[in-house]
């Protein structure tokens, strides 16, 4: 591919639905051009508003582009605009006010969309989305048999409901692991109160609104309702891998008190084709063992839920609080019951460092408790930004913001998210597209890693109020909305080139007509230059520089997938640039 032969400027690259109008304004050219070149904004009417010169950022090693940046952030009269440069000519975009506001309530209604259990509506998923409900009787036991590493489980004595929650991604399994970080960030927005107007009771499109209670809380208890159900019996004894095991996946299984511990997942015997909607997938649904980052998982938003609900429903938050005690407890007893892998139809979410998930679920706990059991397993040391595997910044931002924190231990941890964000803000200038992501190495999911960051300089920015915490996450949503060699906007149904062909078992247009494409509000994964492990990717393979390595492709799971863990930064990021 001819990757670095672009002599003319061919995609003047930016943020496609627009900016706020007193945040910065920056578009990225990819133009062979030593010098400085000419640019101008025009308005609708064809008049030229504003010219400049571009700076010359020169050759960028992760875009394979040569760069130069345009800025025009005194562009502040709300209108619609386009930016010429070189003979090239940008789409249409808008500077004023409520540009991230309805981004922000589609991404929210992206979660509305992946419910469970449920009849998806179209009075608040659009008529192209309303399906019947998927599983609405999800009644599971656990896998029992040969497992494909040949281990012999002998399952379990009961039947859980575990009707309800979140499909994951474009697979239909339910993961409490990649639930908990989803979960969270949708609490944690509640509790930072930067969605106060966005998500506003009866702003957002779902079932719940209207019902006197913040909208993002109403979805995200569909979540931790589901969440609760996946808890085993107290007292049951099952038989689970303790402890670190042989590298081949060969297990060996000891019985143990498992009560109050949590199924990793509920999920299909084996894998479904795409397109399968929901409401048609025939495959048995089985509940899998037990692990103790699971266990954590519920014992953190749990806890955290307690925390929200306590004013609003106090019945309910008691009964989080009660679950998330008994979980921390069985995770004491089971520290080191690591997600078994030796199953076919679904995804992992494996993980065998579980300090993280510990600090994480102390932390909410001592948040909601005050009690000083937890105190001693606080995350401590370096703040980067979360993901699933690593959750101990979700229980640092926690004790950075939930109220009542003993002001010392308050401080440490906004001392720790600023410091992370200092980091990220340094990485700006190394990158040819100016973003707070200078690495070269983008891993599956790399969307939401950069909105995870953009996260911690939002947060840095309320702190310190200082305007270059804020300048950075606007570089990180300009990218993911635009601003990128690929001049691709990553989110469904958002600006002049957006994401089209997820890879996503209803949302499967691509293959079939008779499939709607993506509701819009959807993040891609994004490029991923590290496990390239899908047919589209293996293409690609050697051929991409780091941020060229995605295709717009329902077959490219590694690089274009949607999923819960990915959508709620985005959430969380848009919900805080039209916080006020
Ligand atoms: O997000 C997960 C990524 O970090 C892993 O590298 C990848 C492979 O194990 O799995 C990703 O999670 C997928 C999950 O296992 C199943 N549902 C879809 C998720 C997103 O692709």
């Amino acid at each position: 591919m001819p990757l670095l032969l672009a002599m003319v400027a061919s995609a003047i690259n930016l943020n496609q639905p627009g900016f706020r109008a007193d945040d910065p304004k920056t578009a990225i050219v990819a133009d062979a051009a030593t010098r400085p070149l000419d640019w101008s904004i025009v308005d609708d009417a064809g008049r030229t508003v504003l010219t400049g010169r571009t700076s010359v950022g020169g050759d960028d090693r992760a875009s394979g582009d040569h760069v130069h940046v345009a800025t025009f952030t005194t562009l502040t009269r709300p209108g619609t605009y386009r930016v010429r440069i070189d003979g090239a000519e940008s789409g249409r975009f808008a500077v004023g006010r409520e540009i991230y506001a309805p981004l922000a309530r589609n991404a929210l209604n992206f979660f509305y969309q992946q419910r469970a259990g449920i009849p998806i509506d179209a009075r608040w998923a659009g008529a192209r989305w309303a399906r019947a409900a998927g599983h609405p009787h999800e009644l599971a036991t656990g896998f029992s048999g040969v497992d494909e590493k040949g281990n012999r489980w002998p399952g379990c004595r009961y039947t859980l409901d575990v009707t309800g929650g979140w499909y994951d991604a474009g697979d239909q399994g339910k993961y409490v692991v990649n639930g908990g970080i989803a979960v969270w960030t949708l609490q944690n927005l509640y509790e930072s109160g930067f969605a106060r107007r966005v998500f506003a009771d009866g702003q957002a499109k779902l079932p719940e609104a209207g019902n006197g209670r913040d909208d993002l809380l109403d979805e995200a208890r569909w979540e931790v309702e589901w969440m609760l159900r996946m808890q085993v019996p107290g007292g049951t004894r099952l038989a689970v891998p303790v402890g670190p095991q042989d590298p081949s996946g060969k297990l060996t299984l000891t019985e143990v008190d498992a009560g109050g511990m949590v199924h990793h997942k509920v999920a299909d015997a084996h894998w479904t084709a795409l397109p399968t909607a929901p409401a048609d997938d025939r495959e048995t649904r089985l509940l899998y063992p037990p692990s103790t980052a699971a266990t954590l998982n519920l014992a953190a938003v749990a806890a955290q839920a307690a925390r929200l609900w306590r004013p609003i429903d106090p019945a309910f938050a008691a009964r989080c609080l009660r679950a998330a005690k008994a979980a921390w407890t069985a995770a004491q007893r089971n520290p080191a019951i690591f997600a078994a892998q030796g199953f076919t139809g679904s995804g992992g979410y494996g993980d065998t460092a579980l300090d993280d998930e510990r600090a994480w679920a102390a932390a909410e706990l001592f948040a909601t408790t005050g009690g000083a059991a937890y105190r001693k397993s606080l995350p401590t040391g370096a703040t980067g930004e979360p993901g699933w595997a690593s959750v101990a910044p979700l229980g640092t931002i926690t004790l950075a913001t939930a109220n009542g924190i003993p002001p010392a231990i308050r401080t440490a941890a906004r001392a720790s998210i600023i410091a992370a964000a200092d980091r990220s803000l340094a990485e700006i200038p190394q990158s040819g597209y100016r973003i707070p992501y200078a690495s070269q190495s983008y891993s599956w999911g790399s969307n939401a890693t950069i909105l995870n960051r953009a996260m911690l300089l939002g947060l840095a920015q309320r702190f310190t109020g200082d305007a270059r915490y804020r300048a950075g996450v606007v570089d990180a949503a300009d990218y993911i909305l635009g601003r990128n060699p690929l001049g691709q906007s990553y989110v469904s149904g958002t600006g002049w080139k957006p994401l089209t062909n997820p890879h996503h078992r209803f949302w499967a247009h691509q293959l079939s007509a008779a499939s709607p494409p993506p509701p819009p509000g959807a993040l891609s994964g994004g490029p991923n230059n590290t496990a390239m492990a899908d047919p589209i990717a293996m293409k690609l393979k050697g051929h991409c520089v780091p941020q060229r390595c995605w295709a717009d492709d329902i077959n490219a799971y590694a690089l274009n997938e949607v999923a819960i863990n990915w959508n709620a930064p985005l959430v969380w990021v848009a919900a805080y640039l039209d916080g006020d």
